[in-house]
């Protein structure tokens, strides 16, 4: 059964299963997510070269990938991503390379006349005070969190150039806002990683090493929502057939829980029970993050993975990874 069966039929456009797909990051927490899913929909020309093979921010060697490629449809779900520290510590590549990527994939895109061009952002881009749940009409009404400031301005353009050519060409390009995402094929850094990738890493150390404690960063009580990649690459190929509009459109479960929440059931799900500190000379970063997805919900797309089952598959995915 095909996961766009919930859109208005007057609005569903299917994308030809047998044309080619770029999946932009194909090997990203997004783009192993999108793979699978568009693979086991029955997309037969995925598209999707390793950053080996095709370095985003090259801007000849992208052109002249897309002249050979000739993609009908492009997910852009590349980009140089990190956990707060990471986006604190770097700001200069997380602007310089997400805008590079950015603008040569789009341009290369509009050169070769791709048709249907799903770009995604981050709920980074909305302002550090926004109203909770935080609706798409906030985009550029107010200040950024400081310490993802350079990688959201790079994910702004990337939505204002996909309005721009929309305004400008006419083209059905699209924008999509997921939140925090998590999944197997995360990255698991101990700095660089987001937080819920950091708590599996460390809380299985702490239990393989019978450590008695560990410590987390930050107050714990900053407020944040997850959302499983499986649950957005069903959302990005519902909106790729079905959506068609000017504004971004949010991707989330609309359902958030406390650092110290997300902590515990982490720890529950490692089966680690030792004792859990907090180091408050770390950052906290945006104090509440959680999307208003009635825009998405309304297109008949809902979240089917509940946290825990998705940590406990994060973490069976870790295990199988891990040397
Ligand atoms: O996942 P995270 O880095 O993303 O951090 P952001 C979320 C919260 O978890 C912060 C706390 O309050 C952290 O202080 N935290 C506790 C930890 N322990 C840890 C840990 O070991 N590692 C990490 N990373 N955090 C990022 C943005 O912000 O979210 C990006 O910087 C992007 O630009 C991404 O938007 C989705 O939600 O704070």
């Amino acid at each position: 059964m095909s996961v766009v069966h919930a859109v208005p039929t007057d609005t569903y456009r299917p994308l030809d299963r047998s044309a080619p797909v770029f999946v932009a990051g194909r090997n990203g927490l997004v783009g192993s997510a999108l793979w699978r899913l568009l693979t086991a929909e029955g997309f037969s020309s995925l598209l999707g070269p390793a950053s080996a093979e095709l370095d985003l921010r090259d801007r000849p060697a992208v052109f002249e990938w897309f002249a050979r490629h000739q993609p009908h449809a492009v997910i852009l779900a590349a980009a140089r991503v990190g956990g707060i520290k990471a986006n604190d510590t770097r700001p200069a590549d997380f602007i310089s390379d997400n805008l590079l990527i950015q603008v040569n994939v789009l341009d290369a895109a509009l050169r070769n006349g791709v048709q249907r061009l799903l770009f995604l952002g981050s709920s980074c881009i909305y302002p550090k005070h926004a109203g909770m749940p935080i609706r798409e009409e906030a985009l550029l009404t107010g200040t950024l969190e400081p310490t993802n400031e350079a990688y959201a301005i790079a994910k702004i353009a990337g939505i204002t150039q996909v309005r721009s050519v929309r305004r400008q060409h006419g083209l059905p390009w699209i924008c999509a806002m997921p939140t925090n995402l998590y999944g197997p094929g995360d990255n698991f850094h101990p700095e660089h990683s987001h937080v819920l990738p950091s708590l599996i890493r460390r809380f299985h150390q702490a239990r393989m090493e019978r450590a008695p404690k560990v410590v987390n960063w930050g107050s714990g009580t900053p407020r944040r929502e997850f959302l499983h990649t499986d649950d957005l690459a069903r959302a990005c190929l519902l909106l790729l057939e079905g959506y068609d509009s000017d504004s971004p459109i949010n991707v989330g479960t609309g359902e958030d829980l406390t650092i110290r929440e997300l902590s515990d059931m982490v720890a529950s799900v490692v089966g680690y029970e030792g004792a859990i500190e907090w180091d408050t000379s770390q950052p906290d970063g945006t104090y509440r993050k959680v999307l208003d997805i009635s825009r998405i919900t309304a297109l008949g797309w809902t979240p089917a993975i509940r946290l825990s089952d998705g940590i406990a598959d994060t973490y069976a995915w870790y295990e199988s990874a891990s040397p």
